[in-house]
């Protein structure tokens, strides 16, 4: 089951609808039986159930094709974990001598890395555009499964994130990862939230990177989820440790796909990131 937020092409900002995206490539909008917020139905005890019992009822389906998708992210914060792929802290001992023992001893130890990534005002949808700093010399995509909690910091879905790093500023010094991490639209969330996966199913999902420059395939990459290090719970256990999140949140679960340290994004590249469960997250890059 995947939902989704949109708004339909010929209509003003403000009109957010909340739908249902079917098997055949239609939406059904759930607004029309007052669904009005991601968070009713991810906020209920059993959202399947719910969201089966709305599928059931006669409502207006539009194509795909014919709305805009919004980011599937109402009020939840967005955080991220880091360092929870041997990919990953591989690549950051390599970027910093100075920090080395910090993501050495974070992916062994029981507390993980968690940070936070962005409001949700803020995130970039699927098809518009994501940042890269005009002051970074090193910028990556980090493509990243994302899990989606409610207010009781249960998993009621999952998603595909982009938590955009400028690798040079964040190896330079380890106190200036907010800058390389949380500037103008350096997060994507999309394209919608697949409700109800167990994590065993979910850790057979492979995550797909590729990178476009001028029509060219620049990059690609790819992962399987099965290989982050901790358990989802484990991750959204801390998260929700003397926290508390009443719209519940959203939390990209760290980077298991790194280009080669000679790669930097460009002005106009387009990132694609796919997750086999989910689908695909496409966003353009600009200087910001
Ligand atoms: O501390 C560095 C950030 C790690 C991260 O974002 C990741 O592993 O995905
Ligand atoms: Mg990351």
């Amino acid at each position: 089951m995947k939902l989704c937020r949109f708004k339909n092409k010929d209509e003003h900002h403000h009109a957010t609808r909340i739908g249902l995206v079917n098997e055949d490539s239609t939406v059904t909008d759930l607004t029309a039986a007052g669904i009005e917020k991601l968070t009713r139905l991810l906020e209920a005890e059993d959202p399947v159930a719910l969201v089966g019992h709305l599928a059931k009822l006669s409502l207006p389906r539009v194509p795909l094709a014919e709305i805009q998708l919004l980011a599937p992210v109402g009020w939840q914060e967005v955080w991220a974990a880091g360092v929870t792929y041997l990919r990953s802290k591989a690549a950051r001992m390599e970027e910093s001598d100075f920090s080395a023992s910090a993501y050495d001893k974070v992916y062994a130890a029981e507390r993980p890395e968690i940070f936070f990534k962005s409001l949700p005002q803020k995130v970039v949808a699927p098809g518009e555009v994501v940042g890269i700093r005009r002051d970074a010399k090193w910028s990556v995509p980090e493509p990243e499964l994302a899990l989606v909690m409610n207010s009781r910091g249960k998993i009621v879905g999952h998603t595909i994130g982009n938590d955009m790093s400028s690798r040079d500023i964040e190896g330079e010094n380890l106190l200036y990862l907010p800058q390389a991490k949380t500037y103008q639209r350096s997060c994507a969330i999309g394209p919608w939230i697949v409700l109800g996966t167990p994590e065993a199913q979910a850790r057979e999902w492979t995550i797909k990177l590729n990178i476009e420059r001028d029509g060219k395939n620049v990059f690609s990459g790819e992962t399987s989820v099965g290989q982050i290090k901790r358990q989802f719970e484990e991750l959204a256990e801390f998260l929700f440790r003397s926290q508390v999140f009443p719209f519940g949140a959203i939390l990209l679960t760290g980077t298991g796909i790194v280009p080669p340290d000679s790669f930097t994004l460009n002005e106009c590249d387009v990132v694609r990131i796919e997750i086999s469960g989910i689908g695909v997250l496409q966003n353009p890059v600009m200087l910001v």
